[in-house]
């Protein structure tokens, strides 16, 4: 009790002082007016509403996924909408070496790169797992592996713009969710990985922020199509939904929370994680591998 009272107590105190003045800065669309931004599986859903958003705003934007014909439409409503720029290349993530050329071609096309958005995802049915280790094998490339690629890829630019890395993923990247195990294994692997990360950039003082976003179901074409049936709740608006991940990339906000009950973000939040990671650290002698 007394060691409750003496540390554990100030410590929340801490952690949730700190979340509330984080969360009061205000973000404004200005912020993205002339960034360079690049928006992964763009040609539909949440990705497209996404580069909707960023046109608005004034952003210069590079699209991509596989479907040419519907980036073709994305890149000219992004220029009627008032983006700076609107370019796509089209190509798979199944593919590593697309995968890295792809940032590379991107940061050409608008001179560099402040941030980068991850929200591709391979197709996903709701099934029971069975011995098609392929599908779990594509779905880690696909949905993990080129996300690692190219948030390597363009490291370099983000550190030079200060930038920000932004990853899409899913309450099913922090709790067991049944019919998705392939998918859900990919999300919480992109949650370590990233977070991870992140704590190598703070002690590194790299300043690239990494905002890695915890959605809950959204009214995408695709999700309302694979869920029919099988799972019934409310969906949340995949427009909302799209701007509340800009929103937290921009004010570099380490975690995003957007469903539809306000309860996720409190039960998600964990800060038993975050104390045990803040205690962790400090056993690290992390000074050896950062090169002053
Ligand atoms: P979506 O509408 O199905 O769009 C997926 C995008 O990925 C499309 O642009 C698709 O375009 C592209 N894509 C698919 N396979 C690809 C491949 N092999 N290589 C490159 N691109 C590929 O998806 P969404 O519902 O908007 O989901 C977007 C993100 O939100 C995902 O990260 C997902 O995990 C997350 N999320 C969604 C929900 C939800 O309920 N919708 C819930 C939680 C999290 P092409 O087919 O043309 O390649
Ligand atoms: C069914 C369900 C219920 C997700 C997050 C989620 C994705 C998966 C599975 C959606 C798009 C899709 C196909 C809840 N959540 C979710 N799913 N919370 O990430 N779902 C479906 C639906 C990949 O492509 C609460």
């Amino acid at each position: 009790m007394a060691f409750m009272k003496k540390y554990l107590l100030p410590i929340l105190g801490i952690f949730l002082a700190y979340y509330y003045y984080s969360a009061n800065e205000e973000f404004r669309p200005e912020m993205l007016r002339g960034k360079r931004v690049i928006v992964t599986g763009a040609s539909k859903g949440i990705g497209r509403e996404m580069a909707y958003h960023l046109a608005r705003m004034g952003a210069h934007v590079v699209v991509t996924a596989r479907s040419e014909e519907a980036l073709k439409k994305v890149v000219s409503s992004c220029l009627e909408l008032g983006a700076s720029s609107a370019h796509y290349v089209a190509g798979t993530m199944e593919n590593m070496t697309f995968a890295e050329q792809f940032v590379a071609k991107a940061g050409k096309l608008m001179g560099g790169l402040d941030m980068l958005i991850l929200n591709h995802i391979t197709n996903t049915p709701l099934t029971l797992i069975c011995n098609d280790a392929h599908l779990v094998r594509r779905t880690m490339e696909v949905n993990f592996l080129s996300y690692v690629v190219m948030s390597m890829a363009a490291l370099p630019m983000l550190k030079q713009s200060n930038g920000s890395i932004v990853v899409v993923s899913s309450i099913a990247g922090k709790v067991a969710s049944p019919l998705v195990a392939a998918y859900s294994a990919s999300k919480f692997a992109l949650d370590g990985f990233f977070s991870s990360v992140r704590v190598e950039y703070s002690v590194a003082k790299v300043n690239v922020s990494i905002t890695v976003c915890i959605l809950g179901l959204i009214d995408t074409d695709t999700a309302m199509t694979v869920v029919d049936g099988v799972f019934n709740a409310k969906a949340s608006p995949k427009e909302e939904c799209a701007l509340e991940i800009i929103k937290g990339g921009a004010l570099r906000q380490n975690e995003v929370y957007y469903d539809s009950s306000a309860l996720t973000p409190l039960l998600l939040g964990n800060p038993g994680r975050k104390i045990m990671e803040f205690f962790l650290l400090q056993k690290y002698n992390m000074e050896r591998f950062i090169n002053h």
